[in-house]
């Protein structure tokens, strides 16, 4: 660590208000260029213990940054981990307010849903699989509070890895029956299709991105709880969104999850 624990506190606090306020912010690495890994998770820990103490619950995690196109896209080589709040929920076929984000852009993902914890190290795709109750389509609505979402690596894990709003499917398909890395994505903006690709395009199988996360929080302590949303990261590139648009993620085999953008 190489910040104090109440420059950590401070940081948190200046990018959860960026966040609530809709208003962006520039990189914290330029102000502060010593900042570890360790300092950069420590600020994401503070931001979802913030809103657990003003009662806002946190109900999943989600792994990022793990797909080829999504690394390119960002111009970093490294997964990054982050977590859910309830408050990023809309449910299946909901709305997402402009209002209350910055410059939103959109990604299809799958998310897993658990039905036991899954605690690291060593967690591996078999035991992703023996953990999951049910995967379904998800999208991920990503509004980096950096001013053009132009970031690095230790500023975007502390602002909790872009997350805002995410949708999960209302269809739920036992893991069993699907073969993730050859599942076909497709993300439609307007009826158009916009982005396609396949589960294996995350880390060779999205179960992989799920252990990765595990392994990852272990080092924090953390665990996966049953019942926590896992999104396992963008499959494809993700897509600039404006007031108006309506966007459906399909994957084969699973239904598919749709949002608005009001
Ligand atoms: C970071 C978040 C990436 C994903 O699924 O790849 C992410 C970003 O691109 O702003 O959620
Ligand atoms: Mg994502």
């Amino acid at each position: 660590m190489k910040l104090t624990t109440e420059l950590i506190r401070e940081l948190a606090a200046h990018l959860e208000s960026a966040e609530l306020e809709a208003r962006d912010v520039v990189k914290i690495t330029d102000a502060h260029p010593g900042m570890d890994w360790e300092d950069a998770y420590a600020i994401q820990d503070q931001i979802r213990l913030r809103k657990e103490a003003r009662g806002v619950k946190t109900v999943g995690f989600k792994a990022g940054l793990t797909s080829h196109a999504k690394m390119k896209q960002m111009g970093v080589d490294t997964p990054v981990f982050g977590f859910l709040a309830e408050s990023f929920a809309v449910r299946d076929g909901g709305e997402a307010k402009m209002a209350e984000l910055i410059h939103p852009k959109i990604e299809p993902e799958i998310a897993f849903v658990l039905a036991r914890p899954l605690k690291g190290p060593g967690c591996d795709i078999a035991a992703v699989l023996a953990a999951t109750d049910y995967v379904a389509p998800a999208l991920e609505v990503i509004d980096s509070r950096y001013r053009d979402f132009k970031f690095d690596l230790k500023s975007v894990l502390a602002d909790n890895c872009s997350s805002s709003r995410f949708v999960v499917g209302s269809q739920h398909t036992p893991v069993a029956g699907i073969d993730l890395p050859a599942a076909s994505v497709v993300m439609e903006k307007n009826g158009v299709a916009v982005a396609s690709g396949v589960g294996s395009a995350v880390v060779e199988n999205p179960a992989m991105a799920v252990a990765m996360l595990a392994n990852s929080l272990a080092k924090r302590g953390l665990e996966l709880a049953a019942g926590y949303v896992i999104l396992s990261g963008g499959v494809t590139e993700a897509v600039a969104v404006q007031a108006g648009d309506a966007v459906v993620c399909r994957v084969q085999g699973m239904g598919s999850a749709s949002i608005k953008f009001v």
